[in-house]
């Protein structure tokens, strides 16, 4: 946990002695301080004072950095939540670990935080330590995938992506590819490989994705594999999947690092992919070395899914400060790449 900043008591703007604290923590068998952002330092006796008069406290969760997508979307809200825009973060990485998602939460509502930011590795199990945050009286603001909780109250308002609308794109572009290849009544074997098991990125792409594939008989969905949203676990799938099956039509990858891995695969087995008559790759996220080789035919399509919610998430913390009114759900905007429009996107592509 990257601490920025430690809160007093209650919300008013307070005065903490960075050394007393440095001792308790020290004593607590905590590391003291990296990265304090001291404002002014009492050289007389030593001590170091952090003021943060009209700084927003957040403590933001964010569940790893197993991909591309997931270090562009914590580099975005570091800019965007920075002390110079007016915010104290507390970041944590949870390295893929719900259970440290929940300890950091609980470390958030210790420190009295004003806002808690959470991008949850899986939907489940969040009512209980929500409910502490609730009853602290901090709002909770869901950041790219969301929860299933039997009380929604227990979140603010979710700001990301459509996760379903992404999966059926990417099943909508599949059946026009095919009408125009002149092959849409002919069998189609694919293979899927798929996000995080639980995590409402890989539900939604699934569900979004089977519902256009349930629309057609001949669409035969050999297997699904779970690649979890990694390069190196997305390569070794791969290399599973052709190793079961020598009749694939179609790969679908649920981001691009397993899209990589899975070229890797494809590669070493010598197959090709996005070119006439070769293995049709579909990839999600829409990274600049994804969209690379989209605009080379090698991943025919991307559909992207924007990590750059950061600028969003600091507008709509600064609504909630004014007492404006906010949406329950903001989606971020989100296009689908082709060999046919995507030169246009890649020069200015931050990640
Ligand atoms: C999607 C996000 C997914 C990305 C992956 O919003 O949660 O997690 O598609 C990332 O690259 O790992």
């Amino acid at each position: 946990m990257e601490i920025l900043n430690l809160r007093g008591i209650g919300k008013s703007k307070y005065k903490v002695t960075a050394l007393f604290m440095g001792i308790v923590m020290l004593l607590c068998g905590c590391r003291p301080f990296s990265g304090l952002t001291v404002s002014d330092v009492n050289t007389e006796d030593g001590t170091e004072t952090m003021s943060n008069d009209s700084l927003i406290s957040v403590g933001f969760s964010q569940l790893g950095s197993e991909s591309t997508w997931r270090s562009a979307n914590t580099e975005s809200v570091k800019a965007a939540l920075s002390t110079g825009n007016g915010f104290f973060l507390i970041f944590d990485n949870a390295r893929q670990k719900q259970e440290k998602q929940f300890k950091a939460v609980r470390g958030f509502i210790s420190q009295r935080v004003d806002y808690i930011v959470i991008c949850p590795v899986i939907q489940d199990g969040w009512d209980v330590v929500l409910s502490e945050a609730k009853d602290a009286g901090i709002p909770v603001i869901l950041l790219d995938r969301y929860i299933s909780v039997a009380d929604e109250s227990l979140y603010t308002t979710f700001i990301g992506e459509d996760m379903y609308a992404e999966g059926a794109s990417a099943g909508k572009w599949l059946e026009s590819y095919l009408e125009e290849e002149g092959i849409a009544g002919e069998d189609i074997n694919i293979v899927v490989l798929e996000g995080t098991s639980g995590s409402s990125a890989q539900a939604g792409r699934t569900k979004g994705f089977g519902a256009i594939a349930a629309r057609h008989m001949n669409w035969n969905m050999l297997a699904s594999a779970n690649g979890e949203f990694t390069q190196a676990k997305g390569k070794e799938t791969m290399a599973r999947l052709l190793h079961e099956f020598d009749d694939i039509d179609i790969i679908v990858c649920q981001n691009d690092d397993m899209a990589f891995g899975a070229l890797e695969a494809l590669n070493e087995a010598g197959i090709k992919t996005g070119g006439k008559g070769e293995k049709v790759l579909i990839s999600f996220d829409g990274t600049k070395q994804a969209l690379e080789l989209v605009e080379q035919g090698v991943i025919n399509v991307d559909i992207e899914c924007n990590p750059n919610s950061g600028d969003l998430l600091s507008k709509v913390i600064s609504d909630l400060e004014d007492g404006n009114p906010i949406e329950k759900t903001y989606y971020m905007d989100e296009k689908v790449f082709t060999k046919e429009n995507v030169s246009e996107y890649i020069e200015d592509r931050n990640y």
